[in-house]
């Protein structure tokens, strides 16, 4: 399936060549991070951050299943060997210190011991690094804009198939065109994006996350990141992607009604096919006010 899906891409990638030209978006990449139909694990891990979060979920689901086993088995001794047929004379204790004491003890020691190893992942999510490069998201309804802060440019970013590029959020034969001229695969319906952002492999980015109108949510799962969108604050997430690809989220925050149809690309290129995108993106993008330019507000004063 896997094959057959990047041999679709491929294919989509040849007849879309006449597009790239046009492109400011690096194409040809593979597509990695996206959900899977009847998935129940979780997406690739291509950061560290991605890699510890797994690594935590596969312990903390160990330690689950014990208890939850344990609980049981000691749930179905006391129906099978303390029923009113086996047992009619029931014990009229109430208290036993020593198991009291353990069952105080044990959970605590379990506790600490997830923490011990929760909170350093925690950490090291929230301390943020020194980026190389810094994007800021800014979630709209329904929509996302990007602005790229060290280098004076911004722009939107729209689902393929979206009321506001023309469609009607469904997949019509014009719509599966739009996908395959900007190099996604028709699968790829409701994740691709008609402009991504571009971020070098390797580099720290850092997300600065932020609301234009209600909370929005920004996240890309093979990353290990999520961050609430929150009007009139700036939230900050980072990672460091250490495979070349495409990579899809969504808004995780329920925000309105197309909530649904705002999903996020981010494509992880090589540092030379970056600067070449972004010199680009600059000619492309330049001199268009991104939507929370400090410049409209001194106009308007
Ligand atoms: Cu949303």
């Amino acid at each position: 399936m896997k094959k057959h899906l990047s041999l679709a891409g491929l294919l989509a990638c040849i007849s879309s060549l006449p597009a790239m030209a046009q492109s400011v978006d690096p194409q040809g990449l593979e597509v990695i991070g996206k959900p899977e139909d009847r998935g129940v694990g979780f997406q690739p891990a291509v950061t560290e951050l991605a890699r510890d979060l797994q690594w935590l979920d596969g312990m903390i689901l160990v330690i689950i299943t014990i208890i939850s086993l344990f609980v049981t088995g000691l749930l179905a001794w006391v129906v099978i060997r303390y029923n009113r047929k086996r047992n009619p004379e029931p014990a009229t204790f109430t208290h036993h210190t020593p198991v009291e004491i353990a069952w105080t003890i044990v959970p605590i020691l379990i506790l600490v011991g997830i923490g011990a190893w929760s909170l350093p992942i925690l950490f090291r999510q929230q301390e943020i690094p020194v980026a190389d490069v810094t994007v800021k998201a800014i979630g709209n309804q329904w929509y996302w804009s990007y602005e790229y802060v060290d280098e004076d440019f911004g722009f939107d970013s729209y689902m393929i198939g979206a009321p506001a590029l023309g469609g009607d959020n469904m997949k019509t034969p014009e719509v599966i065109e739009q996908l395959e001229a900007a190099g996604y695969s028709e699968e790829d319906f409701l994740l691709a994006t008609d402009t991504a952002v571009v971020v070098p492999v390797d580099k720290t980015i850092v997300v600065q996350v932020t609301g234009s109108d209600v909370i929005h949510s920004w996240t890309i799962p093979a990353f290990g990141v999520k961050q609430d969108a929150v009007p009139g604050r700036l939230a900050e997430l980072w990672f460091k992607a250490e495979q070349e690809g495409v990579y899809f989220g969504q808004c995780s925050e329920l925000c309105g009604i197309a909530h649904a149809y705002m999903p996020i690309t981010v494509k992880v290129v090589s540092q030379e096919e970056y600067d070449a995108w972004l010199e680009r993106a600059k000619a492309e993008y330049a001199g268009i006010a991104a939507p929370s330019a400090p410049v409209q507000l001194a106009a308007a004063d």
